[in-house]
C-alpha cells in the first residue's frame, strides 16, 4: 500500500516530496486554489465549523476520517488509489500493453483536453452552487452540501495534479484557466452546458446530485479504464467520493417525495393548489425537474455517434464504463443501430460502428442506472396508494448536444413541431410560476434535527451520529 504523507502542505501518496520541482509548482498553485475558494466557494460560512469527511489515504476500510473543520481549512490532497503492478490496456488496439506511467507524445493534446474538460466541472459545480447555503432546508443537508463542495475541490486537485506532473508548462497553464472560467460567466464559461445552469434551490441541487454526478461516475468509470495509468488511479479513487454526492441526491430527491406523499395523505388531495399551499412540491413539479436535470446531464455525454470517441477508445485514451464486462475489447468492426431524426419530422435506424457510438454506449449505460433510483421513488409512491409514476424522459427529448439537438420532441421522444413544443414546453419544464414557487420554499433551517416543511427527515445521520446532531455550528 502507498504511504500518504499527511503532514505536507499538500496531503499525498505521490511521494510529492521527492519531486521538488513539481512540489513548488503545485504550492504555487494552491493560493490561487484558495483564492478561488475564498471568492467562488460557498459564500459566507468560511468560519463556520462543518462536520466533514476528509481524505486521509485509498485503503477500502479506512480511507476517511470526520471532524469539525472550518472549510477553508480543509485538507485538500492528492491521492491516487494503489498501483495495479504489471497492469495491461484492456481495451483498443493496443491491448494486451503495458500500461503507460507518463502520457505518449501523440496522444498528449487530447489526454490534455479531456483532463481539462473533467477538471473544469469540478470547480464549476461549487460555483453552481455557492449560495445554497443561505437557504438550507436543515443542518444536516447543509453540511451534505459543503461536504460536496470540498469534495469537488479535491477533484479539482486530482485533475490540476496530472496537468502539472504530466503537461509541463502547458499543464501549468491549464490549470490556472481551471480557476478563471466561471460557471454561467458570459465571456468565461465553464465548458459544458450544464455546468453553467444556474441552481438557485435545493430541488435542483438534489436532481443535480442525482443526475449530474452520476454522469461524473460514468466519465470517471470510461477514466479509471484508460491506459494512463496516473489518470486511472486518480479516476479510480474519486468514485470513492462520488458515491455520496448521488447518495446525496437519491436521498434528497426521496425524501422531497416521502414529505409530499406525508401532506397528500393528511390532506386527502392530490391538486397542485392545496398542495402549493400547504408548502410542499407536488409530484408533476418534481416530474419537471427531472426532466430537466436529466436532458441537461445527457448531453454531457457527447454525440451518439462521434469520431473523438471512437479515438479515445482505439487509443486506449477512455475505455467504457466497467470495460470487464464487455465481451469484446477491440470491437474494431463491429456496428450498431442508434436512431437518427428522419429529415421528415420522424425517426430512422442509423448503422454505425461501435468505436463511433461509444458515448451512446455509455449513455445507455446511465439510463439504467438512472432507472435504479426512479423504481425506489416509485416504490415509496405506490406504498403511499397514489396512483403516479416518475419517470425518465426518452433521450430524444430537449437534447442540445448530438444527433436530436434542437429537434423538437415531446418527453416520449416523438418528433413535434416546434410550435407545438413551444406551447407546450411549459407542461413538462419547469415553467417561471413553478420556478418561483420552488425557490420561495427555500427557507434556512438551522435548529439541529429540524427540517423545512417540505422535505422529510433523513432515515439516518452522518457516521453514526444522530440526525439532530450539530452538523454545523453556526
Ligand atoms: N456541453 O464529439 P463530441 C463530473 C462538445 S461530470 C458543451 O460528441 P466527445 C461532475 C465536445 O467537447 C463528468 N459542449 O464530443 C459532475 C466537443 O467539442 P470539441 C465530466 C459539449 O469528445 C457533477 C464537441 O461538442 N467529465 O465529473 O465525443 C459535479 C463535439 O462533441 C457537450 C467529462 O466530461 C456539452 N454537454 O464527448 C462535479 C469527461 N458535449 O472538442 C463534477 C471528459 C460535448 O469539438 N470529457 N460537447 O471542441 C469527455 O470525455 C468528452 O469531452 C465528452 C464529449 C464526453 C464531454
Amino acid at each position: 500500500m502507498s504511504t500518504i504523507d499527511l503532514q505536507a502542505l499538500i496531503p499525498n501518496n505521490v511521494h510529492l516530496g521527492e519531486n521538488r520541482q513539481l512540489q513548488r509548482a503545485l504550492e504555487h498553485w494552491q493560493p490561487a486554489f484558495l483564492n478561488w475558494w475564498d471568492e467562488m466557494g460557498p459564500s459566507d460560512f468560511k468560519a463556520k465549523e462543518v462536520y466533514l469527511r476528509t481524505a486521509v489515504g485509498v485503503d477500502a476500510q479506512g480511507w476517511a476520517s470526520y471532524g469539525y473543520t472550518p472549510m477553508p481549512d480543509y485538507r485538500w490532497g492528492i491521492f491516487l488509489a494503489d498501483k495495479e503492478e504489471g497492469r495491461k490496456i484492456g481495451f483498443g488496439d493496443h491491448m494486451g500493453q503495458d500500461v503507460w506511467q507518463d502520457v505518449p507524445g501523440e496522444y498528449r493534446s487530447t489526454f490534455r483536453r479531456l483532463i481539462v474538460t473533467q477538471g473544469d466541472t469540478e470547480p464549476a459545480s461549487v460555483e453552481q452552487q455557492r449560495l445554497l447555503g443561505h437557504t438550507a432546508p436543515s443542518l444536516y443537508d447543509l453540511r451534505n452540501l459543503f461536504q460536496v463542495n470540498v469534495e469537488e475541490g479535491r477533484h479539482l486537485w486530482a485533475m490540476v495534479y496530472l496537468l502539472h506532473a504530466h503537461f509541463g508548462r502547458d499543464g501549468r497553464e491549464e490549470a490556472e484557466e481551471l480557476l478563471m472560467r466561471h460557471s454561467g460567466d458570459a465571456d468565461k464559461p465553464r465548458i459544458l452546458g450544464t455546468f453553467n445552469e444556474p441552481m438557485d434551490n435545493w430541488l435542483s441541487f438534489f436532481m443535480f446530485t442525482y443526475f449530474t454526478d452520476r454522469d461524473g461516475k460514468f466519465q470517471l468509470k470510461s477514466f479509471a479504464e484508460s491506459a494512463f495509468d496516473p489518470l486511472a488511479r486518480t479516476t479510480r479513487f474519486m468514485l470513492t467520493e462520488e458515491a455520496h454526492h448521488m447518495f446525496v441526491g437519491e436521498t434528497g430527491v426521496g425524501r422531497v417525495i416521502k414529505r409530499t406523499l406525508e401532506v397528500m395523505k393528511e390532506l386527502d388531495t392530490d391538486d397542485k393548489a392545496t398542495l402549493r399551499q400547504a408548502g410542499v412540491v407536488d409530484l408533476p413539479t418534481i416530474q419537471k425537474y427531472l426532466n430537466f436535470w436529466f436532458t441537461s446531464s445527457l448531453d454531457l455525454f457527447g454525440s451518439e455517434s462521434s469520431s473523438n470517441a471512437a479515438n479515445y477508445f482505439s487509443n486506449g485514451i477512455k475505455g467504457r464504463p466497467d470495460e470487464a464486462k464487455f465481451a469484446d475489447h477491440v470491437e474494431a468492426d463491429s456496428e450498431m443501430v442508434i436512431q437518427v431524426p428522419d429529415g421528415n419530422g420522424g425517426i430512422k435506424n442509423e448503422t454505425i460502428g461501435v468505436r463511433n457510438g461509444m458515448n451512446e454506449v455509455t449513455r445507455l449505460e446511465y439510463v439504467k442506472d438512472c432507472n435504479i433510483g426512479i423504481t425506489r421513488w416509485n416504490m415509496a409512491i405506490k406504498r403511499a396508494g397514489v396512483q403516479f409514476e416518475l419517470k425518465l424522459p426518452s433521450t430524444r427529448f430537449r437534447r442540445e448536444v448530438g444527433v436530436w439537438a434542437g429537434v423538437p420532441t415531446d418527453p416520449h421522444g416523438h418528433p413535434i413541431a416546434q410550435a407545438e413544443f413551444d406551447q407546450r414546453k411549459d407542461e413538462w419544464l419547469p415553467n417561471d410560476a413553478d420556478k418561483a414557487f420552488v425557490k420561495s420554499l427555500m427557507q434556512r433551517v438551522t435548529e439541529p434535527g429540524k427540517m423545512a416543511a417540505w422535505i422529510a427527515p433523513p432515515d439516518r445521520g452522518i457516521n453514526a451520529n444522530p440526525v439532530d446532531y450539530e452538523y454545523v455550528k453556526l
